[in-house]
């Protein structure tokens, strides 16, 4: 299998990781108008402004991108997916065409990462943590499309002693202050595993964009986005527990009320809501102003979604225009009182009865952030 060097089109971007010898300095292939995204380093950040007046998909141009490194070309002609490992009776290698020869089904899914709404454990909750200071851009729904998992590994002979399947990406392998942790991988259990996982090769009726994940990437329902690997080219089925640095490492909850080596690995994503509206945006006084917004959950459907202007005194539901699998879209028309700043909050429930707290128990990487998120507003007159 080969990887293809990117072309002078990949231009320079803010990328801070050093390329491997011959590649470009951008972490990524696709544009990334500052309209549509900000730049943290290898990760671009989808802005929310540029979702109002989308449908339910946030199209390939506009979904954020979480590199731990930088994109690889993979060339679908020599790509091979191979599964292999102690749970499996035979290790079976598929090209691409192989792939798109078997039984497909389409999923419309949220992938999010962890992350998202991290910085605002330091701006709202005076609790810095390191990583990437995401607001409410690391999501991105999609419609995919791909051969389920499960029909891959039944096709491959499960044993019964299968207990975890562990995908491994084809981008360069990852280093963390000088450690080499080896190529992007995490196992799932068989029971995630067997039940809605895709491997994926088309996003929203196109190939896979390089970015996320061409030719084939897991899409893990509901799960953190680390789960949906991308690019992925090897498949182990195990039959003893499997680790990673992705699932001991990090992507846990670490920190005051945790053992040492933290919590179980991190598995569902929790509520969340965001205005499509500029951060700063300016609104002009004296009108009333239609605000949309999308609110979603790991663990079921939005059933109920409230908006605050007065940082949480009074609130009041909002209208749901469009309640799908993975997000709810709504809109409230809001009439500011008068001139200056606002701090507009939204907060949501979903059906197991999840909902978002005024504050997010902290952990020291900063995930799940599921608490109320002040978007700042100014009214002028
Ligand atoms: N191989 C590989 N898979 C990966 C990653 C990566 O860096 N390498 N990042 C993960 C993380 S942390 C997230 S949040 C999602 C992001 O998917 P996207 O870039 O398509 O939005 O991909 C996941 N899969
Ligand atoms: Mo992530």
């Amino acid at each position: 299998m080969e990887l293809r060097r990117p072309g002078p089109r990949d231009l320079c971007t803010a990328g801070d990781v050093p390329p491997p010898p011959g590649w470009a300095r951008s972490p990524f292939v696709k544009a990334l108008p500052p309209e549509l995204f900000t730049v943290h380093g290898s990760c671009a950040e989808m802005r929310w402004e540029a979702m109002r007046g989308q449908g339910r998909l946030v199209p390939n141009d506009r979904f954020f991108v979480r590199n731990h490194t930088r994109t690889p070309l993979v060339d679908a002609a020599t790509w091979r997916l191979r599964l292999h490992g102690s749970g499996l009776r035979s290790s079976p290698s598929l090209s691409y065409r192989d792939l798109l020869a078997l039984p497909a089904t389409t999923i419309e899914c949220a992938v999010e990462c962890a992350g998202n709404g991290r910085s605002f454990f330091a701006t709202q909750q005076d609790q810095p943590v390191p990583g990437t200071p995401w607001r409410l851009g690391a999501i991105g729904v999609a419609r995919w499309r791909g051969v389920p998992l499960s029909v891959l590994l039944h096709r491959a002979g499960l044993t019964d002693s299968a207990v975890d399947v562990l995908a491994t990406g084809l981008d360069p392998e990852y280093a963390e202050r000088g450690v080499n942790l080896g190529r992007v991988r995490r196992p799932l259990p068989l029971a995630k595993a067997l039940d809605d996982v895709l491997v994926a090769y088309e996003m929203n009726g196109e190939p896979l964009p390089p970015d996320h994940g061409f030719p084939a990437r897991l899409v893990v329902p509901g799960w953190t986005g680390i789960a949906s690997i991308k690019w992925v080219g090897d498949i182990e089925v195990s039959a003893t527990p499997l680790t990673s640095p992705w699932s001991t490492g990090t992507y846990r909850l670490f920190g005051p009320g945790h053992p040492g080596e933290g919590s179980a690995p991190l598995t569902t994503q929790v509520v969340k809501s965001a205005f499509e509206l500029a951060w700063n945006a300016v609104l002009p006084a004296g009108r009333t102003h239609v605000l949309t917004g999308r609110s979603w959950s790991g663990t079921g459907r939005i059933v109920h979604v409230e908006v605050s202007d007065d940082r949480g005194a009074t609130w009041r539901p909002v209208r749901l225009t469009d309640a799908g699998p993975s997000w709810t879209r709504w809109r409230y028309a809001w009439s500011p009182p008068g001139p200056g700043p606002y701090a507009l909050t939204a907060r949501a429930t979903d059906e197991t009865g999840a909902g978002q707290p005024l504050r997010t128990a902290y952990n020291t990487l900063g995930y799940l952030f599921d608490g109320l998120v002040e978007h700042p507003v100014t009214v002028v007159g």
